[in-house]
């Protein structure tokens, strides 16, 4: 058996917080070539190293090339049969669909033969036959491959077989030299996580066209969801697209005098652009010590991996399993939810950025008006980009919004109700839990999936979540 070489994404030094969520990435690959074989005593060259993309819970590979050794020559002196090349092993993100997008060189292309998959490394071993992209054909005739499970292996270029009496003249076979294209499926661009009970399908039934099961009792779901929210072009700002039409100046309206500028002049149409539809997945609820799976256990986490962002739902008056189960307030929710993401796949999930919903803000008294204390931070995706948690911009509810009681509730309320001091307190220790955890938070939604207020503030701060440019960026930031 062969030994291998791994370029595993966990190895590199990007920290591991920060690292963003590329969907796609273009990697190229040369295997290498065989060794030269001994016509004259019959020896045999050593295989080339081929590539080996290795799925696994891991962000895309950050290498952009990656090259295997050739295989050694086989001499007389040094050995009859040359030295083999090592495989080389790239981790690549489940849910990965790979292509082949260029392939390079003439002959040194699709090179059939060469090692056996099997034979050349260990890789793989729990996780059945390795694949070869050469023989996964799609039904549209290309070459791809859907690494959809964890420890899968795919060669994407294969080594060289080394020259031997059965190759022409003892001539080694070329390594493989293309362009891979890796592409992250997604079920949904939005993960909905939270306690059982807290709302998140009453929110998906607010927010989208899907028809969830709800319930007032805890893990009413029993599977993922998708709903759709769709964006209205007038009311939900769609994009402004300026045409330029040349009109001749005295003849408006009749046909164009392009030949002469002088005479002409630009007229504008603008054209709204329909704002693409964001998918939400609502996943069944997670309590703590998921990660030791207790109740749904982590099962349904993966469905939210490759989303572009999360939304943590927290029922406002917090939450208890059971009347015999120890009752926890909104932010010990949170911070049980975010103990639990951050156990599960190293804390990716912790690396998107994120919304959190504060439901059921109708059973407090006066909920619109404290509603409307909390800062809408759904900023336009065109104007500003967050890098970075948006609470580290946000005021102190304390200092600089004064009190909740004379700026949201002036008027008709003098006096700070236990509501209003008990949201405050709760917009406090968010901020401490985001800023402790490193989360990204965008903002902080108050809601009531009943009634619907909030609703508009999470549509925008959803788009701006989706439509800010994720992605590599984010390492460089950071
Ligand atoms: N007063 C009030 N009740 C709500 C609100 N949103 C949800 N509820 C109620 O809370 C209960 C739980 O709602 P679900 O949407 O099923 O909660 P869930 O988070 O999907 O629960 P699981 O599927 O068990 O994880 C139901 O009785 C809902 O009617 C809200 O904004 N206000
Ligand atoms: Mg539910």
């Amino acid at each position: 058996m062969r030994a291998m070489s791994t370029h595993s994404t966990t190895d590199n030094s990007v920290p591991k917080r920060r690292r963003g969520y590329a969907d796609t990435a273009r990697l190229y690959v040369r295997s290498g070539s065989g060794g030269m074989g001994g016509a004259s005593y019959g020896g045999t060259g050593g295989d080339g190293g081929g590539i080996i993309l290795r799925a696994k819970r891991c962000g895309m590979p950050l290498v952009k090339r990656v090259q295997a050794e050739n295989g050694g020559n086989s001499s007389r002196k040094g050995g009859v049969r040359g030295v083999s090349a090592k495989d080389v092993v790239v981790d690549i993100p489940v849910g990965t669909v790979v292509s082949i997008e260029q392939e390079a060189g003439d002959g040194a292309v699709g090179i059939v033969g060469g090692n056996t998959a099997e034979e050349s490394t260990g890789v793989g071993k729990n996780s059945g036959k390795m694949h070869l992209l050469d023989e996964c054909i799609r039904d549209d005739g290309s070459k791809g491959f859907d690494m959809d499970k964890e420890g899968q292996t795919l060669m994407v270029a294969k080594g060289g077989r080394g020259g031997s009496i059965q190759t022409q003249d003892y001539n080694p076979e070329r390594g493989v030299r293309r362009v891979i294209k890796l592409e992250l499926k997604s079920i949904a661009d939005i993960g909905l996580v939270g306690f059982p009970n807290a709302g998140k399908s009453t929110l998906l039934t607010l927010m989208s066209d899907a028809k969830p099961a709800i319930g007032s009792y805890p893990f009413t779901t029993l599977r993922p969801q998708i709903g759709v929210v769709h964006y209205d072009n007038n009311l939900d700002g769609g994009t402004i697209l300026e045409t330029g039409t040349s009109v001749s100046s005295g003849d408006l309206g009749q046909q164009a005098n392009t030949d002469n500028p002088s005479t002409a002049h630009t007229q504008y149409t603008t054209v709204q652009l329909p704002r693409s539809p964001i998918k939400i997945a609502d996943i069944p609820g997670i309590i703590e010590g998921a990660s030791e799976n207790v109740g749904m256990g982590h099962k349904f986490l993966r469905h939210i991996e490759r989303t572009k962002g999360l939304v943590f739902v927290v029922d406002v008056n917090g939450f208890s399993l059971n009347v015999d189960d120890t009752h926890r307030s909104a932010a010990v929710c949170l911070e049980q939810l975010v103990n639990e993401l951050a156990r599960y796949s190293d804390g990716m999930l912790l690396t998107k950025p994120c919304i959190i919903v504060v439901n059921k803000i109708d059973t407090l008294e006066y909920s619109d008006k404290l509603a409307s204390a909390i800062p809408d931070t759904s900023v336009d995706p065109d104007e500003t980009h967050f890098k970075t948690s948006m609470f580290e911009k946000l005021p102190h509810i304390n200092e600089e919004m004064s009190d909740i009681d004379s700026s949201a509730t002036s008027g008709d309320v003098t006096t700070n109700t236990g509501d209003e001091l008990r949201l405050k307190e709760l917009y406090e220790d968010i901020r401490e839990l985001s800023t402790g955890a490193g989360l990204l938070v965008h903002s902080i939604v108050p809601l009531s999936a009943h009634t619907g207020l909030g609703r508009d503030r999470l549509k925008r701060a959803l788009r701006a979540i989706c439509e800010d440019t994720s992605g590599d960026d984010w390492d460089n930031e950071n």
